[in-house]
């Protein structure tokens, strides 16, 4: 008898564990939903994307303009940059090191975003 209570202890702890531990980073990650950027008439829309400091973030780009100009996303300051298919969502995963400013921009600095970590 008391081994199945050990056993339903044994049970009940590692329940509460995987409560605790394994189930949050779950839904973190449910919670964690891609931002849409247009590329479109040399704006991205939005232009501006508040993200959390340290949380990783995915920017789903969807470039409408067909001209070269708008080919190439460029994040300077993350060593980072993608060419984007034309009509095609894209997704470019990143993760604000620290809370700033981080500017993304096409190959000729013409279109201009930038990702606001708090
Ligand atoms: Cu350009």
């Amino acid at each position: 008898m008391s081994a199945l209570i050990n056993l339903l202890g044994v049970a009940l702890a590692g329940f509460i564990v995987w409560w605790f531990w394994l189930s949050r980073p779950r839904a973190h990650a449910a919670g964690a939903a891609p931002v849409t950027v247009v590329v479109a008439d040399g704006v991205y829309t939005p232009a501006r994307i508040e993200a959390r400091a340290g949380e990783p973030l995915v920017l789903r780009f969807l470039r409408k303009d067909a001209s070269h100009c708008a080919e190439k996303v460029i994040f300077d300051d993350l060593q980072l940059s993608a060419e984007l298919p034309i009509g095609k969502p894209y997704d470019v995963r990143l993760t604000p090191p620290a809370p700033g400013e981080y500017v993304f921009t096409c190959e000729m600095r013409m279109y201009r975003g930038s990702v606001v970590a708090k």
